[in-house]
C-alpha cells in the first residue's frame, strides 16, 4: 500500500518542495546555530547563494564529530523547551551522539516510519512484535509510532528474553516482526530449539527488518526459516538523522526508497568529496529538509550505497538506495586490499554446509596482515569426518579468494557455538587497533 502521495510525485514536483524546503532550512540553520553559521562563513556560502538544488554542494559536510564536539545540544537549532524527546547513539568510544526531536519532528518521524512499514507490507491488521531494544536506541520507538499510526496493535516485547518472545508471538499469533536481521535467525533458532517452528506454528508474515545490513543471502536464509511467503524487508535509517524512516524497501525489493520530501541524498566519493553522478557508487550524505530540533545539513553517513532514480513497478517515485555494502569505517585494509564484511558474508551464505553466523578476527603478525574467519557449521555430524571437513574448508577458501583476492584462515566450529546478539551484530573483531 502506498501511504502518502508525496511518494509518488513527478521529479519536478519533488525538487521544487525539496527546493523551497531547503532555502528554508539553511536560513534558519544559519540564524540559529552558531556551528553552522561558523562552517558557512568558512565556506564563503550565505543562505541566499542557495538558488537551486545543485546549490546544494556549495554547503559544508556535517560529521559526527560535530556533533561530538557540541556535545550535547550545541548544533541544536530549538531551545532545549521546544524538545519533546532526547534519543542517543552510543557509538564505540567517547560521548555519545545526542538527538532531538520537537513536537512535529515526531509528527514527522512517525509518518515517514508509516510509509516505510506500509511499503513493507504491514497493514492495520497486523499484531505487531517490536523486538529492537527500547531505550536510548531510536530503533525500538521509531517502529513503535509509525506501525501504531498505521493502525496495527504493538506489542513493545523490546529485545532479549528470547523464549518469552516466542511465547508471546505464539499466544497472541503474532503477524509482524519488527528486528535486526541478525536477531531475527536467532529468534527462529531459539523457536525450533523450542520444539516450534516459526514457518508452521507462527503466523509471522512481515518482517521489517534494520538497523543493520541483510544482504541477499541473509535474507534467503530468513525465508528459509520463517517461510517463503514472508515478506522480508529491510529499512534504513540514523539517529542523527531522524532514526528508522529514512528510507525501506517495497516488496519489489529492488532498492530502498528514500522519503524524499523529507531527505535529499547525495552521494560522494569519500576521499575526493565530490559529489557523483546517478549510479554511481559511494559514501551516502543526507540533507534533513524538515527536521527543527536537528537539521543536519549534508550529513556524511558513512555508509556505502549508489542512488537509482529509474520508475518503480510499485508505483513510487522516490528514488532508490541500493541496499547497503557496508560503511566506509566498516571497510577493512588488509595486507592492502579493501574488504568489506558484506562481501564475506555473501560468500560465506552461498555454502549450504554452513550457517549464517560468522566472525572475523584481523590481526597482525610479524608486520603481516592475517584474517581468520570462525564459521559455524549447520550439520554436527560433519565434524566427524576429517576429511570432509577439510575439503570444506579448502573450498570456502578458496571462494574467498576469487572474490576477495585474499587468502583467509577459516575455522569450522560447531553449530550454535558462536556468540549471539539481540540487537545489531558485532561480527568483526580487528586487534591490529587493540
Ligand atoms: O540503526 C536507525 C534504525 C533503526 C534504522 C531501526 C532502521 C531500523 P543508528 O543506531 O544511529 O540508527 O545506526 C545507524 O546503522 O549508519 C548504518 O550503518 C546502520 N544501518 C541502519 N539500517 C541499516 C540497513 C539506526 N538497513 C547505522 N542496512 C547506519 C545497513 C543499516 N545498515
Amino acid at each position: 500500500m502506498i501511504w502518502a502521495k508525496e511518494e509518488t510525485m513527478s521529479r519536478s514536483e519533488i525538487e521544487e518542495l525539496q527546493l523551497a524546503r531547503l532555502k528554508a532550512v539553511v536560513a534558519r540553520v544559519y540564524g540559529k546555530v552558531p556551528a553552522y553559521r561558523a562552517k558557512m562563513d568558512a565556506a564563503g556560502v550565505r543562505p541566499e547563494h542557495i538558488r537551486t538544488l545543485k546549490d546544494l554542494k556549495l554547503l559544508p559536510f556535517t560529521v559526527k564529530k560535530d556533533l561530538r564536539d557540541h556535545y550535547p545540544f550545541g548544533m541544536f537549532a530549538v531551545p532545549k523547551s521546544e524538545l519533546v524527546r532526547i534519543h542517543a547513539s552510543s557509538g564505540t568510544t567517547g560521548k555519545p551522539t545526542v538527538v532531538g526531536y520537537t513536537r512535529n519532528d515526531l509528527k514527522v518521524w512517525t509518518e515517514v516510519v508509516t510509509r516505510i512499514a506500509a511499503m513493507g507490507g504491514a497493514s492495520a491488521n497486523d499484531v505487531a512484535q517490536i523486538c529492537f531494544g527500547y531505550g536510548m536506541f531510536t530503533g525500538a520507538l521509531g517502529l513503535h509510532f509509525g506501525l501504531e499510526n498505521l493502525g496495527a496493535a504493538v506489542c513493545p516485547t523490546s529485545s532479549g528474553n528470547t523464549q518469552k518472545q516466542i511465547m508471546y508471538m505464539k499466544d497472541f499469533e503474532t503477524t509482524l516482526l519488527v528486528a535486526t536481521p541478525s536477531y531475527a535467525l536467532h529468534i527462529a533458532e531459539v523457536a525450533l530449539g523450542m520444539g516450534i517452528d516459526p514457518k508452521k506454528d507462527l503466523k509471522v508474515k512481515v518482517g521489517l527488518f534494520g538497523g543493520e545490513g541483510m544482504t541477499e543471502p541473509m535474507r534467503q536464509e530468513m525465508y528459509r526459516l520463517w517461510g517463503e511467503d514472508m515478506a522480508v524487508t529491510q529499512n534504513y535509517g540514523m539517529s542523527e538523522l531522524i532514526g528508522p524512516g529514512v528510507s525501506g524497501e517495497c516488496l519489489e525489493l529492488c532498492g530502498m526508497h528514500v522519503n524524499e520530501d523529507h531527505f535529499i541524498p547525495e552521494i560522494i566519493d569519500p576521499v575526493t568529496e565530490e559529489v557523483l553522478p546517478p549510479g554511481e557508487k559511494g559514501e551516502l550524505v543526507i540533507t534533513c529538509l524538515t527536521k527543527e530540533a536537528l537539521p543536519m545539513i549534508r550529513y556524511r553517513t558513512r555508509d556505502i550505497s549508489r542512488l537509482m532514480y529509474e520508475p518503480c513497478k510499485c508505483g513510487r517515485t522516490t528514488v532508490r538506495m541500493e541496499n547497503l555494502s557496508g560503511r566506509s569505517d566498516d571497510m577493512l585494509i588488509i595486507r592492502g586490499v579493501n574488504v568489506f564484511p558484506t562481501q564475506i558474508e555473501e560468500v560465506l551464505l552461498s555454502i549450504p554446509e554452513i550457517g549464517p553466523h560468522y566472525e572475523i578476527i584481523v590481526d597482525r603478525k610479524n608486520h603481516l596482515d592475517t584474517m581468520e574467519i570462525k564459521v559455524e557449521l549447520t550439520d554436527d555430524t560433519l565434524l566427524d569426518s576429517y576429511a570432509q571437513l577439510g575439503a570444506l574448508e579448502k573450498n570456502i577458501r578458496s571462494r574467498l579468494k576469487v572474490v576477495l583476492g585474499l587468502d583467509a584462515a577459516i575455522k569450522l566450529v560447531a553449530p550454535r557455538s558462536l556468540k549471539r546478539f539481540e540487537g545489531k551484530a558485532k561480527r568483526v573483531t580487528d586487534l591490529r587497533q587493540m
